[in-house]
């Protein structure tokens, strides 16, 4: 087989990059490790940037988006007792649209297959050199030759391991703590996605539809979920959220590490990495499916310059491009996580801190500005 661009993964980041070089006459072929279902059932994340979902709707696949997804306008802050509301749209004039990850990827499947465009789940990439990728599928060694290679594989793919380890740096911080995550069927207890700092930890009330409720903790890093049965999961969030959170089946649960990781460059050779394959950030500035979006919107324009017109700058400037925003983002993500969350070993001192900046981020128009711009996204 032989294609323009072998895109590696199905998440976000590969499958946007297709679409988008799909509207430039781009050739493009999609490699999935997984399944179909396992892809599309996959509970990530759930708020989409101003510019994301706008994206979305330009490359025709934002109508389901537009109907059952909800705008938000403003987050709310709680800090010692009360909540504080950021009022995105009336600082910024943007608002976000809270869509889960999953519906944005069946969305980008449904409209992929349609078209008749490849797509092969169940077809695991084991290998990329040069432009040549190994792959198998029903269990039988594959190759793909491209021009142009596409890492859009995750934080557990393969091509960031392809890069040569002389060419490139990974720079890597890790949390001392970790979120504990359900999804479940019951009615939100604010209209809108509220953030808690709280003595015993970190904790956020987010939804998929009104009677669908995205709830996270912090939690230790390595904690065993048998140690969490509902009764305390709801107990906890009731208390550190201050919210009459009423209970509901669980469908879904799992605890997530806390990470910042930037590859640097984001490219070698023929090979590109996108989204999480290149970069992680914390998910609490909401950033993660955004900022690989971000990313194949720049690769997207690089390839359309080399294929339409023999023109590499953009790709030359691919990596630079990208990198001044994963950098901010990072930058906010960790001010957001370290502003929220308890910090093992922190003394009343730094409590206190803690608590001067929520109050001066919640008081103050200039700060909250800064919050929220960075929230809706910032401009490309
Ligand atoms: P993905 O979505 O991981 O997709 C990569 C795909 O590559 C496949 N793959 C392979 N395929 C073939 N061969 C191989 N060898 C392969 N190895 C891997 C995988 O099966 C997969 O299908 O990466 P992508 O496209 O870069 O997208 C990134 C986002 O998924 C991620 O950043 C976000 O989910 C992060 N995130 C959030 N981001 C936001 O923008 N807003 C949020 O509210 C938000 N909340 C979150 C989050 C991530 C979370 N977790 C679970 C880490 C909340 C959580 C709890
Ligand atoms: C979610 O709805 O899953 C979500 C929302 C906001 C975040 C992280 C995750 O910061």
């Amino acid at each position: 087989m032989r294609t323009q661009v072998g895109i590696i993964g199905a998440g976000p980041a590969g499958l946007v990059l297709a679409r988008l070089l799909q509207r430039e006459g781009i050739d493009a072929v999609i490699l999935e490790r997984r399944s179909r279902p396992y892809v599309e059932g996959r509970v990530r994340a759930g708020v989409l940037e101003h510019g994301t979902a706008d994206l979305l709707e330009d490359l025709g696949v934002g109508a389901r988006m537009r109907r059952e997804g909800m705008v938000h306008r403003g987050i709310e802050l709680r800090f010692a007792g009360a909540g504080h509301r950021i009022d995105l749209e009336g600082l910024t004039g943007r608002t976000i649209t809270v869509y889960g990850q999953q519906e944005v990827v069946k969305d980008l499947i449904a409209a992929r297959l349609a078209d008749g465009l490849p797509l092969h789940f169940e077809a695991e990439v084991t290998g990329v050199d040069g432009t040549t990728v190994t792959y198998k599928h029903d269990g039988v060694e594959q190759r793909l030759e491209c021009d142009v290679v596409a890492g859009c594989d995750g934080s557990h793919g393969v091509t960031a391991g392809a890069l040569p380890a002389g060419a490139v740096r990974r720079h890597e911080r890790v949390y001392p703590y970790a979120w504990l995550g359900i999804l479940a069927r019951a009615p939100a207890a604010n209209e809108e996605l509220v953030y808690a700092y709280h003595e015993r930890g970190f904790a956020l009330h987010s939804m998929r539809t009104p009677e669908i409720v995205r709830l996270y903790l912090q939690v230790p890093p390595g904690t065993d979920l048998a140690e969490w049965p509902d009764e305390r999961i709801w107990d906890e969030l009731r208390r550190r959220l201050g919210l009459p959170l009423v209970a509901g089946p669980v469908l879904e649960r799992g605890v997530t590490p806390m990470r910042s990781v930037v590859v640097e460059p984001m490219r070698h050779d023929r090979l590109f990495l996108a989204g999480d394959a290149a970069h992680i950030v914390p998910p609490t500035g909401a950033k993660g499916l955004n900022l690989a979006v971000a990313d194949v919107r720049v690769l997207a324009e690089a390839l359309t310059a080399y294929f339409r017109d023999g023109d590499e700058k953009l790709m030359d400037a691919y990596s630079d491009t990208c990198l001044r925003r994963v950098w901010q983002v990072q930058r906010f993500s960790n001010w957001m996580t370290s502003m929220l969350h308890r910090h093992p070993g922190d003394d009343p001192f730094d409590h206190g801190l803690q608590v001067a900046e929520l109050a001066y981020v919640t008081g103050s128009t200039a700060a909250a500005t800064t919050l929220a711009e960075n929230y809706v996204g910032l401009p490309r």
